[in-house]
């Protein structure tokens, strides 16, 4: 289904969008099943995305890849989640690992690590543990400063890419008493002596998607590996986030856009009292809120992007805003679009019941959509009293 707009996308975005479609039809949708029933891991696919050039997307070509821009990952995220949101996590997922080093490293980490990222090696960001969530500050795992090295002690939980990933950008505690000033970011790498892999998830949605916890036992990483200082990690973990949410912003679009496809497409087909369903009124304003909605949502994740990609550093409050909005968005017309179907729509032969399970996971993490509101809220106070309206 073609939109009634491009969106001016450039050249490059039309050939990016070209190309995970051609993805998404041949490669992932006749196993997206078998990854949502199992929980495995898709390396095949993520293969594919590699071979592709698409890890490539968020890099600058300094250091081996595209750009670095905001909008062309925007693009692909958004036609790959059109397929499945699980298996596209494994690319974004790594952007968002990435964004630390490449929003605050220094050159030699970023010469050290971003090539390698760019030819597809996964990365993944760890922040969350199993009491900071949306208190982002209450980390407790540490880093005690030893001669050249710190050693990290501590459990992170619910890491996109986890066990699969070969780097990882982790908030530990350099100073607890200091609360979030006290917070540092690391970058550590598989396979370093103190690092392993605790329990796996099993969840409702983007299944194919690994999410697991990372154990830090005496795990000694190099003072080189510290990400912009000691003291500095709350501000590389908010500046991330900030980047990272028009992805899932994206992520929700291309949901949302693959369930009215679908919802469309069977609503033609399916006839009962002697009629395909969309002849009947009702079904049909069903329909139109959903476009209407989806098309609302792209513009403001485009124009978020956009805004991002523009230079500009106050993106706090257009980047929750296209998060909260978009997987609002993705959440109705899901659950929309299981209505459409009707008892199809619950049945595991048809995608919608997954896109639906796949949409909630966008209205939580990243910061759930509690969070962004109180973002955008605090964000619009500060505005009205610098008089900026
Ligand atoms: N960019 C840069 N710096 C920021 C920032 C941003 N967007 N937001 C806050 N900061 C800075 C503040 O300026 C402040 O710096 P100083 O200590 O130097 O003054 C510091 O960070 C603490 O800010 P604040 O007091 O506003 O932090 P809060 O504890 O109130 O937390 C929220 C703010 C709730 C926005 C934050 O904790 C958050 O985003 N939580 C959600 C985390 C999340 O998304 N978790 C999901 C898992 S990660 S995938």
């Amino acid at each position: 289904m073609e939109n009634t707009l491009n969106f001016e996308l450039t050249d490059l975005q039309l050939e990016i969008k070209e190309i995970c479609r051609t993805i998404g039809e041949e490669k992932i949708v006749p196993v997206r099943g078998h990854y949502d029933e199992t929980g495995e891991f898709p390396h095949e696919i993520v293969k594919a995305f590699a071979e592709a050039d698409l890890f490539r997307i968020f890099i600058p070509e300094e250091y081996g890849g595209m750009g670095g821009c905001t909008m062309d990952l925007v693009v692909a995220v958004e036609e790959l989640c059109k397929y499945d949101a699980g298996i596209a996590l494994s690319l974004f997922g790594t952007g968002l690992g990435t964004l630390p080093i490449l929003l605050c490293a220094n050159e030699e980490q970023k010469k050290r690590y971003l090539p390698r990222i760019a030819d597809g090696t996964l990365a993944a960001f760890a922040l969350t543990e199993a009491n900071a969530g949306s208190d982002a500050a209450g980390v407790r795992t540490t880093a005690v400063k030893d001669g050249e090295s710190y050693v990290l002690n501590g459990t992170k939980q619910w890491i996109t890419n986890g066990g699969e990933a070969e780097i990882y950008t982790v908030c530990a505690m350099t100073d607890r008493a200091k609360g979030a000033r006290g917070a540092s970011f690391f970058i550590v790498e598989k396979g370093a002596p103190g690092f392993t892999f605790g329990k796996k998830e099993n969840k409702m949605g983007i299944r194919a998607s690994a999410t697991r916890e990372l154990v830090f036992q005496d795990c000694r990483v190099g003072k080189e590996n510290l990400i912009m200082g000691e003291g500095r990690g709350f501000i590389v973990a908010m500046k991330t986030l900030d980047a990272s949410r028009p992805s899932v912003a994206a992520q929700a679009l291309g949901i949302a856009q693959g369930a009215l496809e679908v919802a469309v497409k069977y609503s033609r087909e399916r006839r009962q009292f002697g009629q395909p369903i969309c002849a009947n009124q009702g079904l049909l304003f069903l329909l139109s809120d959903m476009a209407m909605k989806v098309e609302a949502a792209r513009a403001l994740v485009y124009r978020c992007a956009r805004y991002m990609d523009s230079g500009a550093k106050d993106v706090s409050k257009m980047s929750a805003m296209a998060k909260c909005f978009a997987s609002d968005t993705a959440m109705s017309v899901t659950t929309d679009a299981v209505q459409v179907l009707g008892g199809y729509g619950y049945m595991k032969e048809y995608p919608v019941e997954k896109m639906m399970r796949d949409a909630k996971i966008t209205q939580i993490y990243e910061g759930t959509n509690q969070i962004q509101r109180d973002v955008i809220g605090k964000a619009l106070i500060r505005e009205a009293s610098q008089g900026v309206f």
